[in-house]
This record gives C-alpha cells, structure tokens and sequence, in this order.
C-alpha cells in the first residue's frame, strides 16, 4: 500500500509507536519554534528540565506577539528570552522581524522536516511540506532538549483541487470554503494533505494561507507536496539548497477525498464568531463596516501585500472605516517599501502597524464598541479583538480592500480589474535581525536576566485515586481558549505570572470562575463536544491547575488543549453518553472514586453526590500518559524519567 505525504515524513521520524491511526506514536522533531506569549514559559520549562544545549536541528524564538511595551512586563519577558536562546543553542529573532510562522517560512522552513512550535498556525509550514505542528510549551521544551513529541497516530484526510482560481477569489476563499464543508471539528484527529492538478496554480504564500488556516478545522496539520513550486519558492529565498522533492505514492489510501474545482469558488467571508459561520460575501453586502485590519500569519505575505497596494493605488479608503496594515516580516516591508508599494498603501489613508501580530491577538487596534471589523486574519471568536461586543469577520485581502474603500461589505469584484502578482525572483534577504546563539564554551558563562514578573510555576498534583471536588463550571460546544485563558494586550503581559493571570481564567463566560474555583479548593469543569479548540497556549491548563481544576469533562476535546490538560496533570475525560451532559448542574457535588483501575480499564465512575446518580466517563490513556497524570503533569514526570 503506498503512503502519503505525511505518511512518508511520520515514517522517517517514527520512534515509537505503529503507524495505525488512533494509536500513539513518537516523532524525533528536527525543528523548534516559540513566540514572545509563549515563550517565556517555555523556556522556563526548558530551563527546569535542566538540559544545557538543545538537540534539535534548528529551536528559533521569536518575539511578535507582546510587542506593545505598556510597561515593564514585556520588554523583560524578551530580555529574557534573548538571553535564554542565547546560552541554550537556539536562534533569537527579534521584535520587528515579523511574525513566527511568515518569517519560519521564509527563512528556515524545510520540506521533508518535522517541526512543532509553541503556537497552533504552526501548520503554515506545511505550504512547503513541512510536516508542522502546534503544541503545547512543555511539549515544544521536550524536543528542544531531544525528546519525542507524541501524538496520536492521524487518519488522512485529502482535498483534491481542480481548476483554477477566477479573478478576485483567493486562498483564503479555499480556506474558508473547507471550513464551510467540514466546520471547526471537521478535522480533529486527521491531517488534510491538499493535492490534484489544480495545486500547480498555487504559489507557495497562498499554500502557506491554506496550511496556516487549517489549524481552525482542529486538524493536527496539513501539508501540501514539495514540487517545482516549492522549489522556486525556496531558490527566491536563496534556500535552493534546502529543496527536496515529495510526494504522495498513487495508491496512497485516504480516510476521506474532498473534491474542490476552484474555477466554482466566489468571494466568501466569515461572520462572527467562528471561522465556520461561513457565506458568500454578494449575500451580505452593505453591512457597514468601522474597521478593516490586513495582516496575521495568515495573509501577510509580500504577494498579499503587493495585491493590497496595486488595489489601494490611486484610491482613498471611506473616510467611517481605519484600515491597518500590518506586514508578515521585515523581508516584506523592506521590499514594500523599496518598491514604492508602501507609498501606495499609506496614501490612501492606510494606517501602518509593526510587522507582528498585532490587532490579530487583541494587541492594539480594538475595534469600537459593537464595531464591525473585517479582518484577513484567521480566528473571529468573542472578544478576542478587546472589544467584548465586536463583530469580526474574516476575508480575504481583497475583500478587506473593497471594505475599506467603499465603507461597507462589499463583493471585491466590483474593484475593477484583479491584479497579477507573481513570487519575485529574488526575495531581498537580511537576517541581521536573527541573532545566533553562542557557541557550548561562551554559554557556560552567560547569565540568563529574569524580570520581576516571572512567577513559579504553578504547584504540580499528582491524580490521586479518590477526587471530590465541586462542579464550578458547565459551559457548551466549541469553548475556545481564547474564553478559558483570554489574550489581549491587558492580560498577555502576564504570560508568566500565572497568579495573576488566573483572575482573568474563563471570566468570558463566568465573571465568578476564579473567586468560586479558588473557595472549592478542588474543581470540575463540564464542557460539550470540541473543547479547547483553538490556541496551543498551555496557560489554558496551567490557570485552571492553579486555581484547582483537577478534571475536565466534555463531549469531545481539542487536540492540542487535550495534550495541554495531561501536561498539566488535570485529567480530560469524555462521557459515555454524551445525554449525561444534560443531568449536571453548576455546584453539583462530585467525586471520582477508583481513578486507577478507571484509567486501566478505560471507564470512570463520576457520582453526582447532589442528585444521588452516577455517571459512566471515558478515557484512552496510554501507559505513558497515566504516568504523566500520575506524576503531576509532564514537567515533573520529564524529571523523573530524564
Ligand atoms: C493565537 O492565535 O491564538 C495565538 C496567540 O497565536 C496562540 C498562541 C498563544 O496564545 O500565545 C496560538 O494560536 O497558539
Ligand atoms: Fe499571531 Fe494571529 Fe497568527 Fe496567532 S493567529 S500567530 S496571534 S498572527
């Protein structure tokens, strides 16, 4: 039987572990990322692993995130990480250099490579073949210090594309079409391998759009094959050294095959609040619109760019509508601005952000009170923006355009005629702002600087046979982290203070959480079906373990957020009938008795002491993991065992 792309990668890095789906396998990682928001965690776990070096091929830090300094918090967090890649053997890159997975992807990506990174649109590399993943910080600090990444073995999903994209339809517009056909659950426990003739009109930045985008789908990642291409991509870059062929075998077998022909597609938006609240944008024209912001890992590519800049020509957008612009990397605002494409951007009344995340992660730029924002980004979810009653909706930076100059949702159609923007021949290259790290005998000496903001981490708590603990929280389908640890520029300084950070722990939905799971001392929380989804960060689990949470039970759970809750030594449980959900109520009493023989067998009796009832939870540990949540999360088990 041939094997897939991914197939073909997993297999050079197979560990551990037999390649049958839903079993769990080992990878050896070959590459490393972290972001600022992240980060610091990260490497503090890294640092208590107590590992000198790492042993990856290439661990690259970045700072895009917490660029806004509104106080000392910030800068000390990336004074510290500097120092810390600097000393530990990892490359540091610095505000202002752009965001992680754009400047990834121009710089150091590689087809054929495993690479996980401490931020979910780690997938983005997979537009060059990279086999990339999100994960969690101690999983990310794990690899660096040469230790496998697990994962449960992924089905193989394919889309097939046919056709060709017409003028003024987009990636993003595929992006948002297989968010439509299979929603925001659609792909957990699946990698969607992207293919058929109609991938050969798809420069790389608009696979590296497809890829980034699929995160929103829960899938563990998607890839698209590494051909001529990829390989011009690269050369442009000056990477041509770094191209291999790949490509999935023809009696590959999938799980499932979505067809696509993309000369069918038309402009499509995403309403609030979820990438999956998917129409055309002709069926919701002349909603008026406050705010349009281009930019985020998603679409911030120099080819977007460009395409924004010959739209924006000549034209003044509606004087009711702020239009950011925030470009992916340092690479792309040079050549912005060297090719006169900026002049044009900025003269038609365009604001320009730094190149980072920026309004993408609620950093700056909130849009007014129920404003609507257009935005080419890649998540919509409540309040995410910092501005609790916005409505965001997603596009592609076209759409943006049409918004931004005509004031309201508008098909970009009626732009006139689509620009024709092709990857350069050459890509202007300076990696001056990647600082390298210092060789083994310098770093013995290096001191690595800590700011007063950095708190402990928070105490570890073995699973104990016996749990009583109260039902705090019950909230329904697809909770975010973004509502169990919110983001934004007030709170994301506090990354690595999770004292503090916990009084903002799932106040999106409850105001009360934090004061009522700290007077129970011990809690429960009771979610629906994909809990979790979204982000990698694991202050979704560290908050909630500090605050008492010792199990979350839900219908099903997010892939990333699942591995988060283990690491973190709280148990993700799932119930057998899922109707049981209906019979628990917030304050419930609970407790969990027998939890080892439970965890062996599978099964684990929840007993409802307030109503008298009893309730069947599932869960599927591997041996591995009952001795994380034995030993209280990853970190210290990692201690344990080396
Ligand atoms: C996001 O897009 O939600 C983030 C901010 O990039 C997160 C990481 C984080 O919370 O720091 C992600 O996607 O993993
Ligand atoms: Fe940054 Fe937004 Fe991309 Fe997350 S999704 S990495 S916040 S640009």
């Amino acid at each position: 039987m041939g094997l897939t792309i991914a197939q073909k990668i997993i297999k050079n890095h197979l560990i551990e572990g037999d390649m049958i789906p839903g079993s769990e396998i080992a990878l050896k990682i070959d590459q490393t990322l972290t972001q600022d928001a992240t980060g610091t965690m990260a490497y503090l776990e890294f640092e208590a692993i107590g590992i000198d070096r790492v042993k990856t091929e290439r661990s690259v830090a970045y700072i895009d995130h917490n660029t806004l300094q509104c106080g000392f918090e910030n800068a000390d967090d990336h004074i510290y990480i500097q120092s810390v890649a600097k000393k530990h053997g990892i490359y540091f890159s610095r505000p202002g250099n752009g965001i992680c997975h754009q400047v990834h992807l121009e710089r150091f990506g590689i087809p054929g490579k495993t690479l996980i990174g401490s931020d979910s649109h780690t997938p983005t590399g997979g537009g060059i073949g990279m086999l990339a993943m999100g994960a969690g910080g101690l999983d990310v600090a794990v690899a660096m210090g040469g230790g496998a990444y697990y994962i449960t073995m992924p089905k193989m999903y394919k889309v097939n594309l046919t056709g060709k994209l017409r003028p003024f339809v987009t990636a993003k517009d595929v992006s948002l079409e297989i968010l439509r056909i299979l929603s925001v659950k659609g792909g957990v426990g699946a990698i969607i391998e992207w293919g058929g003739e109609g991938i050969k009109t798809l420069s790389v930045p608009e696979r590296a759009t497809i890829t980034n985008m699929g995160t929103e789908l829960g899938a563990t990642t998607s890839i698209f094959p590494s051909d001529e291409i990829t390989k011009a991509f690269l050369e442009a870059e000056g990477r041509g050294a770094d191209f291999v062929a790949l490509e999935s075998d023809a009696d590959a077998v999938y799980d499932k095959i979505i067809d696509i022909d993309l000369s069918t597609l038309e402009p499509l938006i995403a309403c609030p609040h979820s990438p999956d609240n998917v129409c055309k944008v002709s069926e919701i024209e002349g909603t008026k619109v406050d705010q349009v912001c281009i930019g985020s890992c998603t679409n911030s590519s120099l080819s977007d760019m460009l395409k924004v800049a010959s739209l924006l020509k000549g034209r003044t957008i509606d004087p009711s509508v702020s239009l950011s612009i925030s470009p992916g990397s340092k690479q792309v605002l040079s050549m912005l601005t060297s090719s006169g494409a900026l002049t044009d951007i900025l003269a038609s009344g365009a604001r320009l952000l730094e190149c980072a995340c920026g309004p993408c992660i609620g950093m700056g730029f909130s849009p007014n009170s129920a404003g609507v924002s257009l935005r080419t980004f890649n998540r919509n979810f409540l309040g995410r923006s910092g501005t609790k009653d916005g409505n965001v909706y997603l596009v592609s930076p076209e759409t943006a355009v049409a918004a931004a100059v005509f004031g309201t949702i508008t098909d970009p159609r009626k732009l006139g005629s689509a620009p024709e923007i092709s990857i350069p021949e050459k890509y202007a290259i300076d990696d001056s702002a990647v600082i390298e790290p210092a060789n083994a005998d310098e770093a013995v000496a290096l001191e690595v600087k800590r700011g007063p903001n950095i708190k402990p981490f928070p105490d570890c708590h073995p699973v104990t046979d016996e749990i009583e603990a109260k039902l705090v929280l019950k909230v329904g389908d697809n909770i975010t982290t973004d509502h169990i640890m919110p983001a934004g520029a007030k709170i994301l300084p506090y990354r690595s203070n999770i004292p503090h950070l916990s009084q903002y722990c799932f106040t999106v939905c409850d105001e009360k959480f934090p004061e009522n799971a700290k007077a129970a001392g011990q809690s429960f929380i009771v979610g629906g079906s994909n809990y979790g989804q979204g982000s990698s960060r694991e202050h979704a689990a560290l908050v909630p373990l500090y605050l008492g949470v010792r199990a979350v039970v839900a219908k099903s759970f997010a892939r990333i957020h699942a591995a988060n809750l283990i690491n973190a030594g709280i148990m993700p449980l799932e119930f057998k009938n899922a109707d049981d959900y209906d019979k628990l109520s917030q304050g419930d009493e609970l407790a969990m008795v027998n939890v080892y023989a439970g965890m062996d067998s599978g099964v684990i009796k929840l007993v409802n002491k307030t109503k008298s009832e009893e309730y069947e939870l599932i869960c599927s540990y591997t041996d591995r993991q009952k001795s994380i949540l034995k030993a209280g999360g990853l970190l210290p088990y990692t201690k344990l065992n080396g």
